[in-house]
């Protein structure tokens, strides 16, 4: 039974092919840097955006068409709809993908009856994850569908609220361990507050770091060894989310304690939302050896909100693979197309096209950004604008081995100092020869 009758295996045709059901960039078993692409990327797929999302927007309903979808809460409907995602891996060649506990299993009427139908679904996904080879990146819970987490989750100020989000991220970091997850996200969009008026900021973080505490703690207890995330955004749907941005996730962790549990999955439209670019989001997570994986994806600029677009931008994926190449790879992280088609893409061929633009545009950043790094200019003249820090007065200061009025003598016995240009005109010179 093929859900997808109409759409074959996308195979690598190369840059000259016009088939729309091909790869024109993306050959997986091409080797860059001593890695194949399917290496470099670890692809993973959405279930809530392929599977879930009708593409509706604040101003009308859903229009996507999905035929398999008998659009009821049942069991027997999640367990199809995990058939038609795992057709849609196998057909595009995607490895991994993501999910949240409400996405593959129903919600129902109490939290025992939500986990039994959780254990239903996730004992099909485990067989057809045993069958196919495919492999599970992260798992989540959501907690900002349900009315109950209206005011937050692991910030309600309802304590029942709370508890009741603890008891679904076990069940939710149940089922990730079931299936071999590589990692757990925490995405909390309800995780701040609409008006400081009502809100308790101070109690609100303690009960966030309180609730991912006990997530590590219950991951030692039952051997979760998969690597934590949370994922930084400013805003929607809260007015203010605590996790706004790398820096601030970076310092909420440190603050309470989590630093070593927890990496940042970093999406493009977010760092946009924050007033940031990806490389910036990206640059500040490295340096703290912290950048864990990426939800692929990019927004637009005359829309205001998260809009979720695939990553088309050659820009933007050379950016993103350039600082992956310089991180020497995901380890447990990858590249999830947390990302949706357009409302008016409402056919299921268009989740083909969305996907196969997406590893394409991967694709070609992949292979620029490793031009530019065997090219070796950028990273010369990055080396050469801080050189004056390798010897001298500047080593002195690195190696903290230099006091503040050493430092002063030295300076009243030198010439003025002279400044290098920054040569930003001929470095983005240098990016477009690549493109
Ligand atoms: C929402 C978002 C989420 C997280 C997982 O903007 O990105 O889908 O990735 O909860
Ligand atoms: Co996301």
């Amino acid at each position: 039974m093929s859900y997808f009758p109409d759409i074959p295996k996308i195979q690598y045709e190369g840059p000259g092919s016009k088939n729309p059901f091909a790869f024109k960039q993306y050959d997986p078993n091409a080797i860059i840097e001593g890695k194949s692409m399917r290496e470099h990327f670890r692809f993973a797929a959405a279930y809530w955006h392929v599977m879930r999302n009708g593409l509706s927007d604040p101003f009308g309903g859903p229009t996507a068409l999905m035929p398999w979808d008998d659009q009821s809460n049942s069991v027997d409907n999640a367990l199809k709809r995990a058939d038609v995602f795992f057709e849609f891996l196998d057909k595009t060649g995607i490895d991994y993908y993501c999910f949240h506990d409400r996405d593959i299993a129903p919600e129902l009427e109490t939290l025992a009856a939500s986990n039994a139908a959780l254990d239903k679904v996730t004992d099909h996904l485990l067989d057809l994850q045993k069958a196919t080879g495919k492999k599970l990146l992260w798992g989540t819970a959501c907690l900002f569908s349900h009315p109950r987490y209206a005011q937050g989750a692991g910030t309600s100020p309802s304590a029942d609220v709370f508890a009741y989000a603890a008891a679904q991220v076990k069940a939710a970091m149940d089922a990730t361990l079931k299936l071999g997850g590589e990692g757990y996200t925490f995405w909390g969009g309800r995780e701040g507050y609409s008006t400081l008026l009502n809100t308790d900021m101070k109690r609100e973080l303690d009960h966030l770091a309180a609730m991912l505490h006990l997530a590590v703690d219950y991951a030692k207890k039952i051997g979760f060894t998969g690597q934590f995330y949370i994922e930084p955004k400013p805003r929607e749907p809260s007015t203010h989310q605590y996790d706004s941005d790398s820096a601030a996730c970076l310092n909420f962790l440190r603050e309470y304690g989590l630093l070593d549990h927890f990496k940042l999955n970093l999406e493009t439209n977010h760092a946009t939302l924050a007033g940031h670019t990806m490389l910036h989001e990206m640059t500040v997570a490295l340096a703290a050896n912290a950048l864990g994986s990426v939800d692929a994806n990019q927004g637009d600029e005359l829309i205001g909100w998260d809009t979720d677009q695939f990553p088309t931008d050659i820009y933007l994926t050379t950016s993103i693979m350039m600082k992956v190449l310089e991180m020497g790879g995901f380890t447990t992280g990858g590249l999830n197309f947390d990302a949706k088609r357009r409302r008016e893409s409402h056919e299921p061929a268009d989740l083909f096209h969305a996907h196969i633009g997406g590893m394409d545009a991967f694709a070609r950043g992949l292979k620029i950004a490793s031009a530019i790094r065997a090219d070796g200019r950028l990273a010369d003249f990055v080396a050469k604008r801080y050189s004056s820090w390798d010897s001298g007065i500047g080593a002195k200061i690195e190696a903290k081995s230099i006091s503040l009025d050493e430092i002063a003598t030295h300076v009243l016995s030198s010439p003025e100092p002279t400044i290098a240009s920054g040569r930003q005109e001929l470095l983005e010179n240098l990016i477009n020869e690549f493109i």
